[in-house]
């Protein structure tokens, strides 16, 4: 079998859309960091079909943070990568040819920053995870404790952490006179331009006052919302792609038929035409995060401890459970009642175009993979809601059901599915593993910047969060969980 490349293109069946404009014609223009299936099902698309729309010198220089294999991957297909969408019909492929060649950051440091201080890129795009970045978010700024932040703070080598390569790329531009580049943040954190920014001016005044204040008032970071579930790839993906396409992908990857970008339009050097692709541009994006964040990842995350302790591998599988599907609803009514009101969104479509997604048969999403890095995404999917619905008396219950939930999770008993993957890991697993209910989320409440403060020492929250611990210290979770469906 033929391995995808330039020279297959003319040759796939006439189904599979091939990008729609001259790959050749179209120079580089943005500088994408972390190449997972996420940014392939979702950054790449809009900037391929807004090339093929508007042309531009708009292709992408990927990068992997650490991966060597995935650069090496796609430098050997061209760039080229199927992308297969599956819906209730029959899955449909399609070629991306945005990405234009591929590095890997922890082996080709020099050549990243090289890409990232051509004057021709004008974007910088990341999702690089939320702990990707390696900001404190109680300080706002970079957590020097992170051997990552620490060692290109010392400056000893080329720098292989995202901030730190941003920098020292942004530095190298301003001695030479070229613009900056706006950096889009496109990881699932609020408001996280503002995130990025104030990680990138602090690693910088680290190092140079001047440049830090230099990066504050030249260089653009606009939020964005991103949405579209994407699956890690498993073998069944490249068997399909093969099928579809007659040619072996070994960076295919599927996704569901729903794509949302809503970005803030603060672009100084320019953009792609995106709206081409349906991407929004809104004065404030902020909204949009709060719904996304807490509708979709804030019920995911349910679904995802729910998932674990049940032993369910898939999100459809807990969604095919009627009771556990019903959690699931009261966790986005709960959810969408701490949302401030967006007059031109229609929430309960939004909410039961949600359900249907979670239920997609054809997208095999593995509960273990969105189980990880829990203590980087409950603050904002989680403890972020229930602060508001608890200053604004609403119920508490949902999200204090969630937040058990995942504290059992973390005691990593080996009975579970799926094993505890945290940055936070062996500080989580030891206060998940205290003797008493009340031991245990007096641990918790001792992280730094985990639980809001105010939300920590709510009474409410606290015997709401103590009484589905102690129905867990008494029974298996399925009785728990089972008991918690039928309580409303
Ligand atoms: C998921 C997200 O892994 C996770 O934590 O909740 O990756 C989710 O699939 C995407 O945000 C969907 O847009």
């Amino acid at each position: 079998m033929t391995r995808l490349g330039a020279n297959r293109l003319a040759s796939v069946p006439k189904d599979v859309q091939t990008p729609g404009y001259d790959r050749a014609n179209c120079g580089v223009g943005i500088v994408h960091l972390g190449l997972g299936a996420f940014h392939r099902a979702h950054q790449a698309l809009c900037t391929d079909i807004a090339m093929a729309a508007g042309g531009g010198d708009w292709k992408i220089i990927g990068v992997s943070m650490r991966n060597e294999q995935i650069a090496a991957d796609l430098n050997d297909q061209d760039g080229l990568y199927t992308l297969i969408v599956k819906g209730s019909g029959a899955p449909k492929a399609q070629i991306i040819g945005s990405i234009a060649r591929a590095l890997c950051a922890r082996t080709q440091a020099d050549k990243v920053l090289e890409a990232l201080s051509d004057p021709a890129v004008r974007i910088v795009t990341t999702t690089v995870t939320e702990k990707g970045y390696g900001i404190d978010r109680a300080t706002g700024g970079v957590d020097p404790s992170l051997p990552i932040i620490a060692r290109d703070l010392a400056g000893e080598g080329a720098p292989e952490g995202v901030i730190g390569l941003l920098v020292a790329a942004l530095a190298e531009r301003r001695a030479r006179g070229i613009a900056p580049f706006t950096v889009l943040c496109c990881d699932n954190l609020p408001d996280n331009g503002a995130f990025v920014r104030g990680g990138l001016i602090d690693f910088a005044k680290r190092r140079d006052a001047a440049l830090g204040r230099w990066i504050a008032a030249n260089v653009a970071c606009p939020s964005s919302m991103v949405d579209r579930i994407t699956p890690a790839q498993t073998p069944a993906t490249r068997d399909l792609a093969r099928a579809l396409t007659g040619a072996e992908d070994v960076l295919a990857i599927e996704t569901e038929p729903f794509s949302q970008w809503v970005i803030e339009d603060h672009f100084p050097t320019g953009r792609p035409q995106w709206e081409a692709a349906g991407v929004i541009f809104a004065a404030d994006v902020a909204p949009f995060e709060k719904m996304k964040l807490r509708l979709l990842n804030g019920s995911h995350s349910l679904i995802a401890y729910m998932g674990a302790l049940l032993g369910k591998k898939y999100v459809r599988d807990v969604m095919d459970d009627p009771k556990l599907e019903a959690l699931v609803g009261r966790h986005l009514e709960a959810a969408c009642a701490t949302l401030p009101s967006m007059p031109n969104m229609d929430l309960a479509q939004y909410r039961a175009d949600l359900i249907e997604r979670f239920r997609n048969p054809n997208i095999a999403h593995q509960t273990c993979q969105i189980a990880a890095d829990g203590s980087e995404k409950m603050p904002q999917r989680i403890f972020a809601p229930a602060l508001d619905a608890l200053r604004a008396d609403q119920p508490l219950r949902p999200f204090a059901f969630a937040t058990a939930l995942w504290i059992w999770f973390c005691r990593d008993d080996d009975s579970q599915s799926c094993q505890l993957n945290d940055p936070r890991a062996q500080h989580l697993k030891k206060a998940a593993r205290q003797a008493t209910p009340h031991m245990i989320f007096a641990e918790f409440e001792k992280i730094a910047g985990m639980l809001p403060k105010e939300l920590a020492s709510s009474c409410v929250w606290r015997a709401e969060v103590l009484s589905v611990l102690t129905e867990l210290t008494h029974r298996p979770a399925q009785q728990v969980i089972q008991a918690e469906s039928e309580k409303f």
